[in-house]
């Protein structure tokens, strides 16, 4: 059988999107605090301001992830909960909030996987300019210092930022995410050089703050690529795709992967931008390209691609009623092991799917329970196609499943439902979804009830 014997089995969360409290104890605000103060900003004017009141909860999310035999739990730290503004004055009891967390994971048997930037951006350091001011990077730093000083004793897994191509998309270009910005594209491309070179800048900080050997990690989004058929010529059309930097904006992924892991701007990108492209200063792509241990990737949609002639390639479009989530994404399991094999083939690094999941309209039934036959459907198509990129010879070393517990879903609010614990935002009451129960019978038989 294919997953290999250490593989790792976890299910992942992020500060802003679970923890609420989001004045307590001395949290400073973040871009998403300011914007979800912003009429019209957030579906149904939700807020992050309770959340799931994780920080309150945490024991028994803790001990709920333990019951489901959980190997690994993926977080966040929200960084204006532990620099208040964002550098200079730490913030103790915020700190204290995640020895608490990590301890109970440790004594469950979980083993902490901690992201250092899921979007908090702290609101201070955008009135100074956020990611648009080049010294963003060392206010990175001096984070990922600070976080790695406190845990590194427990924590022996990194990651430096989730998703840039979202929140410098989405928050710097088309304004629905925080800080709400829709900027020039040559501001968007400056704010995402600096927060590459934050990146790289996180990676030195934490190797160098580490007080025991780690494995530290990054962790896009994806646009995955499906080929139309089992042609070789739409393989190679979906590669192109997948890797094309040719669209007036940054949801793509070279722009993203070749300067972290190559040491460069893609020049199909460096052309297409133009007179945009950002001021590279000497040096600032060797500090972009720090040695990381594994390529974080986090799976969703796809999108169809057939090749053209003359070596284009182009989207097919969906049919009619073709299977989509409460999102209204198509569901396209092949994501799994196309991008796996895309990422591998070319930056030979272990892959490890950071996140993966689906939204359900999910209700309690008359028996009290959550019956999401969908995202357990969802779920076993993507891990078989996960499975079938291992029995292809990609190193995929775990997955994470998005999400631990329903959440905040940014622009969305509480709309969209991604958790495998359903969330009674009312009165934070928690019930397990029979996918919890499911997964937990993966986890146990090592992928084996994935055929089941
Ligand atoms: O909820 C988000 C997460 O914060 C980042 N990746 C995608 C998820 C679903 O949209």
């Amino acid at each position: 059988m294919t997953f290999p014997k250490n593989f790792v089995w976890g299910t992942a969360a992020a500060s802003y999107q679970i923890e609420g409290a989001a004045r307590e104890d001395g949290k400073g605000p973040s871009v998403w605090d300011m914007l979800c103060r912003k009429p019209g900003a957030i579906l149904n004017g939700d807020t992050g301001d309770v959340a799931t009141d994780h920080y309150h909860r945490y024991a028994e999310d803790v001990a709920i992830l333990k019951r489901f035999g959980v190997q690994a739990y993926r977080l966040s730290v929200s960084w204006p909960r532990v620099l208040p503004a964002g550098v200079g004055q730490k913030n103790e009891k915020g700190l204290a909030f995640y020895d608490r967390l990590v301890d109970a994971l440790l004594e469950a048997g979980i083993t902490p996987w901690v992201t250092l930037f899921h979007w908090d951006f702290p609101l201070e350091l955008y009135y100074r300019g956020g990611w648009l001011n080049r010294d963003s990077a060392e206010w990175f730093a001096e984070y990922a210092t600070l976080v790695t000083e406190r845990l590194s004793d427990r924590v022996k897994h990194w990651m430096t930022l989730n998703e840039p191509q979202v929140y410098i998309n989405g928050g710097h270009l088309e304004g629905r995410h925080a800080p709400g910005d829709q900027l020039a594209m040559h501001e968007v491309l400056r704010a995402g050089h600096n927060t590459l070179r934050a990146h790289g800048r996180g990676v030195q900080a934490i190797r160098a703050a580490a007080k025991q050997p780690c494995r530290i990690g990054y962790a896009p989004a994806s646009h995955p690529k499906v080929p139309a058929s089992d042609s070789p010529a739409d393989l190679e059309a979906a590669r192109r795709a997948f890797f094309a930097t040719n669209q007036k904006n940054v949801a793509t992924m070279s722009w993203w992967l070749e300067p972290v892991f190559n040491g460069k701007y893609p020049e199909d990108g460096w052309a297409f931008f133009g007179a945009d492209v950002p001021h590279v200063a000497q040096g600032d792509l060797e500090v972009i390209k720090q040695p990381v241990d594994f390529f974080g990737i986090n799976i969703y949609s796809a999108d169809i691609v057939r090749a053209t002639p003359g070596g284009g390639f182009e989207k097919v479009p969906f049919g009619v009623g073709y299977p989509r989530t409460a999102f209204d994404w198509p569901i396209v399991p092949e994501a799994m092991s196309t991008t796996a094999r895309f990422c591998y083939d070319r930056y030979k690094l272990p892959i490890v799917v950071t996140e993966n999941g689906i939204s359900c309209r999910d209700t309690i039934a008359a028996d009290g329970k959550v019956h999401d036959t969908q995202r357990i459907d969802f779920t076993r198509r993507y891990l078989r196609e996960l499975e079938r990129a291992i029995d292809g010879g990609v190193p995929i070393e775990g997955y994470f499943h998005w999400s631990f517990i329903d959440n905040f879903e940014w622009a969305e609010g509480y709309k969209q439902r991604f958790g495998l614990v359903y969330c009674d935002y009312p009165t934070g009451k928690r019930t397990p979804k029979d996918s919890a129960a499911w997964y937990a019978e993966v986890i146990r038989t090592n992928g084996a009830a994935l055929h089941g």
